[in-house]
């Protein structure tokens, strides 16, 4: 396999679901799949915090979203936990600033996909010098579910980003939902992520459903 496009990133990125169990009521199993039902086009594993499983059980929940995102044709993508991605052949890897050196990272991925967290132009350029596909840009607003976040930057850190010539496909983070999905397409987002969003919402197929089509308008509009 090929390292992917920047143009297939973008696409990717439209409506990017990350969960883990400890997101949810719900089974993780039952609200991913109502997520890509609804139209999620890229799912990030995220197993920490308080009640997340460890060790063989979180490599078997992985194992599980894992066959329900192909059977979608949705690429998985694991968080942090390199080796794991790497013992499932996942699709791709994040990591953020305080996790294992990116650069390392792609030396051991090869060309699976590799997103990076990015707060400022200088980790923007260092995340696109280390291989990365992707930065993860946020919390663009308000979050209750990151409990180290750091201070929400609003949409205007996007604007800074692609005015210092950062071209990268970017994900935004944080608080965002269908009422300010538009607001980060137009400030220079290829895509909106978001846990509460969907794995908090009353019906997540229908959240999902309301993100893309929200994403797909402001795309369409710019
Ligand atoms: N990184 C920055 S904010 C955040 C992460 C993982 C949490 C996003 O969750 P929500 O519920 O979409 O605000
Ligand atoms: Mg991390």
């Amino acid at each position: 396999m090929a390292r992917i496009t920047s143009e297939e990133m973008k696409e990717r990125l439209a409506v990017y679901f990350i969960m883990g169990s400890q997101n949810s009521e719900q089974p993780a199993e039952q609200v991913l799949e109502e997520a890509l039902d609804g139209g999620v086009t890229l799912f990030q594993f995220r197993e920490k915090g308080p009640g997340a499983f460890k060790g063989e059980d979180k490599a078997a929940l992985a194992r599980k979203l894992q066959r329900l995102c192909r059977t979608y044709g949705v690429p998985f993508i694991v968080n942090d936990d390199v080796e794991l991605a790497i013992a499932i052949d996942a699709d791709g890897v994040h990591v953020g600033q305080d996790d294992e050196d990116a650069r390392r990272v792609r030396e051991k991925i090869g060309d699976k996909i590799l997103g990076v967290s990015a707060h400022n132009v200088k980790e923007a350029r260092a995340a696109i010098e280390a291989g990365a596909d992707y930065i993860g840009v946020g919390p663009i607003y308000p979050t209750r579910s990151k409990d180290d976040a750091n201070e929400a930057q609003g949409p205007d850190i996007l604007r800074r980003l692609r005015e210092a010539g950062i071209t990268i496909p970017i994900v935004a983070i944080g608080g965002i939902a269908v009422d300010n999905a538009r607001e980060v397409m137009e400030a220079g987002a290829d895509g909106v992520s978001v846990i509460s969003a969907i794995a908090s919402a009353p019906v997540p197929k229908a959240a999902a459903a309301a993100l893309a089509a929200a994403v797909r308008a402001a795309r369409v509009s710019r």
